[in-house]
This record gives structure tokens, sequence and C-alpha cells, in this order.
């Protein structure tokens, strides 16, 4: 492990008021996307929709990393240039997601511990050796009556940190994501009960293993209440429950923090992340900024819908969504961005 570069790498992903690009969907989840979109589920067309995504023109400006899939890293674009190669000419590092996802807890029914620790150290030098520069691990926590169990929490908490710490040794930043899922009817403070929780628990888990703070990316869920809870909060009141969380939770010296979006729709995603950095610009001591999957694709995917004729209409799309994103990152985004961008992609 070299500090300093893991250090240097960990700004450079989140430099200059930019964010992550989440594109590691697993070869199911993105079949499963296209598939409520019509999109033929095939290894073409999701090389091809990766494709539209890492080519889009001026993607750099807003995009410091992206994360990819095993399937995706080793993919080239039509013109035969590799995808990790487009990436590093355009200034955008490329990022892995290594976890082989969540299982079943033994045990503790409903409940999943995310695997993938088995030959990781040999995985992930073979990522470093094809250019990537950091890597993604997932944990999923439900919510629910008696949920989630300590078990759950801590087992996910000792993953996170086990993967973290083979990530440094491989010189490789860790996205550390421990995610706090959305369904449910759980309150808000429900659910910032649970984040607290699991947050102190991945930082002790974190610390057992010596993991450099300084050299890692902390990818969490916003706090919000369930989707099917009745009372619905305000953005800044959303904004307020989670950045308080956050700064009594996660050290100053974690290098970033990097939102995950959950299933929130685009615009909204865009606005609790912009009420945040507005409402606690002077008392962040990380860079608060997103790596949103869903939030940031889906527009394009909308528009694009497995069609060669719109991919540059959708790329229009996914870099308008990228830009608000970036603004938000400043407190700087507002709803009428929206209808700003709407002429253009609509050309
Ligand atoms: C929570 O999921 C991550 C962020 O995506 P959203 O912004 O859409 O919530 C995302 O990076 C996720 O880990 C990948 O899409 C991979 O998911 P699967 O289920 O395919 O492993």
């Amino acid at each position: 492990m070299n500090p300093l570069e893991l250090a240097d790498t960990a700004r450079r992903m989140l430099a200059n008021g930019k964010g992550l690009l989440a594109m590691d969907e697993s070869s199911p989840t993105c079949n499963e996307r296209f598939a409520a979109l019509g999109i033929t589920p095939s290894e073409a067309s999701r090389r091809a929709w990766r494709e539209l995504l890492i080519t889009a023109p001026g993607l750099a400006e807003s995009i410091g990393g992206a994360i990819l899939y095993d399937e995706t890293i080793h993919q080239r674009c039509a013109d035969g240039t590799p995808f990790v190669k487009a990436l590093t000419n355009a200034g955008i590092l490329v990022g892995i997601k290594v976890d082989t996802g969540a299982k079943a807890l033994a045990g503790h029914a409903g409940e999943k511990v995310t695997e993938g620790l088995d030959g990781l150290r040999e995985r992930l030098q073979g990522y470093a050796a094809i250019g990537a520069r950091f890597a993604k691990w997932r944990a999923v926590i439900p919510m629910g009556a008696g949920l989630p169990s300590a078990a759950c929490v801590v087992a996910n908490a000792h993953a996170l940190a086990r993967y973290a710490a083979l990530c440094q040794e491989a010189g490789l930043v860790p996205v550390v994501e421990p995610e706090v899922l959305m369904t449910g009817d759980h309150s808000l403070q429900r659910c910032a009960d649970v984040s607290a929780q699991l947050l102190h628990e991945v930082f002790e888990q974190l610390h057992v293993q010596g993991v450099l703070l300084e050299g890692m990316v902390l990818k969490p869920n916003m706090l919000l209440p369930g989707l099917n809870c009745s009372h619905q909060h305000s953005v800044d009141e959303v904004a307020d429950a989670t950045v308080t969380a956050l700064l009594r939770a996660v050290p100053a010296a974690v290098a970033g923090i990097a939102f995950l979006s959950g299933g929130q729709s685009a615009e909204l995603a865009s606005a609790r992340l912009s009420a945040m950095n507005r409402r606690f610009k002077s008392r962040l001591p990380w860079a608060l900024t997103f790596s949103f999957a869903r939030a940031i694709q889906q527009p394009a995917l909308e528009i694009w819908r497995g069609d060669p004729g719109k991919v540059a209409q959708a790329q229009r799309a996914l870099l308008h969504r990228a830009t608000c994103n970036q603004a938000a990152r400043q407190g700087d985004y507002s709803p009428a961005m929206e209808n700003q961008a709407s002429p253009i992609i609509g050309t």
C-alpha cells in the first residue's frame, strides 16, 4: 500500500466538483432494466449501452470516475478501443465492482450478506494490471419489523472492511457502499437510527482492519423515509437529517462521500444533494457528491431503448443529469435547470 498514491487517487476521483458514474449493474440487473423498456437483453446490447455512456462527449467535465462490471471492463468500443483506454484517455478513472452479490444470511430470514472475498486479492491484482484505479463493494441492509439484525449489520460491515483492506493492499481505492434500502414503510427517524448504527459499525470494522481513511470513499444512502411511509419529508428535511447523521458518524479524514440514488427520481436526487451542499457548505470536512446509477442513467436509457439513431440524444440526456449533479455538488442545482435543458434534449 502506498498511502500517498491512494489518497491522491481518492482526491482525483472527486476533484473539481465531479462525481462518479455507477454503471456496474450485473448482467441480470442490466437485463431487467432493459426488459422494462423492451430492449433486447444480450451481451451486444449491454456493450452498446455502455459504449454510449462512456463516449458521451464532455462527460469528463462532470464525472471523475466510472464504476464498471467485470463484463464491461473487458469490452471494447465499436472501433476496437478498449473501454478502459477510452475512459482513461478522456481523463476518467476506471473503477470496478468486485463483490459477487448479496446472498442469504444463514439463520436470518430476509437478510443478506455480500460475498466475494474468496480469491479477491488475485482478482484485484488483475483489475489493477488492466488499468482499474478504484473498486466498489455494496452491502444491502433491509428495513422491516425486527430488521436489520445485529448479525446482518456486523457481517456486512466486517466484509466491507476486509474488502477495503485488500483493495488498498492492491493500490486500489475502495468505495465502501453500505446501503439501507428504501423499501418499506419505515419513518425517516427509523432510517436515521439504522443508518447511524450501520455507519458506526462500518467505521469500527474499517479501523480494526487498518484501512486508510484518506484513501477511501464512502457510498451511503441518503436518509429517507420508506417508499410506503405515509409522511414524506421536504428536500431540506432530508438534507438536514442526512448530513447531521454523516457528520456524527464519518471521520473527517475520509476523502469523500458519494451517494447512491437508491431508486429516487433523478430530479429529487439532484435536489437533495444540492440542499445538503447549500445548507452545510462551510461545515463539511469531506467532498459530498454523487455516485448514482439509476438517477443518472435512467432518462438516457428511456430515450435510447436500443435505437442506434438515438445515441446522440441519449448522450445529451446523460450529460444533462451529470451537469445537474455537478451543480448539486456546489449547492447550485435548481429545478429550473430541468426546463433549460429540455429544448436541447428534444432536438
Ligand atoms: C445501490 O446500487 C448502486 C447505486 O445505484 P443507484 O444509484 O441506482 O442506487 C449501484 O452501483 C449498484 O451497486 C449497481 O447497479 C450494481 O447492482 P447489482 O444489483 O447489479 O449488483
